[in-house]
Order: structure tokens, then C-alpha cells, then sequence
């Protein structure tokens, strides 16, 4: 199985299907397609009609999208239980995924994802609070409705988790505030960022060191020991 993605550092719907299989421990091999490079469109042609990444090539089997390749996975792999058991709560984290995969423009154009830069406060206007508002209602929800099993958002790790995982790093590189009373998010959110296969993630966008050159100024450190943990 094989996991066409573009660079860790931006590529923000590449993180899910990524996140999920290493979470899950389905082993596959990553292939990169640099974005922002003039070969980008000639070499994602070689995988995906769509022209974008992710993509996953199961033998035949050609998937592009993130959420189709999570319901792949889950599909493929029914004994690793990527979406909840209970069908109430499959339902529910069905919704949210949607809601995420469909959503949160505002956010999405103004804090484009950047693992490893440190751009607080940038970005944020009214709009954008809205959307980090109603990602924390959903975090805070799903906790305290569903997560009393662990400490994902449905207890045990879920495709949800995967697709909230960008959120998580934008949330750290433009130092949003979740509101006060939002607490369960916030322990999410700190949660999740500290998450081994996060950090494998986080720690890779820096290795690759492939940044645009506009993003250089905003960049960590390489010797800041908080570096890896906590990005801003
Ligand atoms: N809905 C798609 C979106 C994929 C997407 O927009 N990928 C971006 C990179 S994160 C991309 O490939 N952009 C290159 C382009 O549009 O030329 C998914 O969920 O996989």
C-alpha cells in the first residue's frame, strides 16, 4: 500500500490518511510530491486523475480524497475499528468528519496550515474566531458526550481524530485562544499535539526543511529545545 503526500509542513488533508495509518499501524509506503514546485502537476498525474495529494494506491485499487481513503481504510481494515463502533456515535463522527472536510473556509484561507512556524496572532479576524468556536463546541461535545473511553474524541483513536489533527497544528503555529470555558478542547488540543505519531509528523516537516522562502523570518530555531513539543 502506498501514501502519495505532499510536503509535511503544509500539506494539511495529507496529515489525515498519514495520521490514520501510522495511528492504526497499518504499514505502507509514503511516497512525496513536492507542492509549489513546477513538477508538482506532471508528477501527482502519475497517481491520481485529480491532480492533488493525498492519494492511496492499494494495489488496483487508486483512491484520491481524504475522507474516501479514510471509509477505504475502514473498510479494508474493519478489525482496526477507524470509525466507532456504536452506530449512534458512527453517525456523529460521520457529521463531523463531513463538517471538517466541507468546512471552515475562513479558517482553512486565513491559518493555512505551516507546522513549523510561529505566526501568533496572524491571521485572525471575526470570521475565523466563529469557526474556533464551533471546533471547540465539537471537541468539547465529543469529549464529554463520547470520550469517556479514552482520550480521543470518541475515547479510542477514530478517523475524527485524523481529521482534526491539521486543526491542532494551526491551532499551535497562530496561537489561537480557545474560549475559557472550553476545557476539554484545550486538553484536546494539547493532547493531540503532543501525540507520538504528531511529533513524528511535525519532527519530519522540519527535517524536510522545504519551506517556501516568504515563510523563512517566521521559522523556529532548529536549537530551540521546545521546538518539537510545543511550536508556539
Ligand atoms: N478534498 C481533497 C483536497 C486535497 C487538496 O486540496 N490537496 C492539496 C494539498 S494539501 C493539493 O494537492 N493541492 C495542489 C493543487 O491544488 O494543485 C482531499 O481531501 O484530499
Amino acid at each position: 500500500m502506498k501514501l502519495v503526500i505532499g510536503n509535511k509542513n503544509y500539506s494539511s488533508w495529507s496529515l489525515r490518511p498519514w495520521l490514520l495509518l501510522r495511528q492504526a499501524g497499518i504499514e505502507f509506503e509514503e511516497v512525496q510530491v513536492r507542492l509549489f514546485t513546477g513538477n508538482f502537476a506532471a508528477e501527482i498525474a502519475r497517481y491520481s486523475p485529480a491532480g492533488k495529494v493525498p492519494v492511496l494506491i492499494d494495489g488496483e485499487v487508486t483512491v484520491w480524497d481524504s475522507l474516501a481513503i479514510a471509509e477505504y481504510l475502514a473498510e479494508r481494515f474493519p478489525e482496526k475499528n477507524l470509525w466507532p463502533a456504536d452506530r449512534a456515535a458512527r453517525a456523529v463522527a460521520r457529521a463531523v468528519c463531513a463538517e471538517m472536510h466541507s468546512g471552515f473556509g475562513n479558517l482553512r484561507n486565513q491559518l493555512p496550515m505551516n507546522v513549523t512556524a510561529v505566526l501568533p496572532g496572524c491571521g485572525w479576524n471575526v470570521a475565523v474566531q466563529r469557526d474556533v468556536d464551533r471546533i471547540a463546541a465539537i471537541w468539547d461535545g465529543l469529549r464529554a458526550q463520547h470520550g469517556a473511553g479514552g482520550p480521543f474524541l470518541f475515547g479510542e483513536f477514530t478517523v475524527a481524530d485524523a481529521f482534526f489533527a491539521p486543526v491542532v497544528s494551526r491551532f499551535a503555529t497562530y496561537g489561537i485562544r480557545l474560549p475559557d470555558e472550553a476545557e476539554e478542547a484545550k486538553a484536546y488540543a494539547d493532547f493531540m499535539l503532543a501525540l507520538p505519531t504528531m511529533q513524528e509528523w511535525i519532527v519530519a516537516a522540519r527535517e524536510e526543511r522545504d519551506f517556501l522562502a516568504d515563510d523563512e523570518p517566521y521559522r523556529l530555531a532548529p536549537d530551540r529545545p521546545d521546538a518539537i513539543i510545543v511550536n508556539h
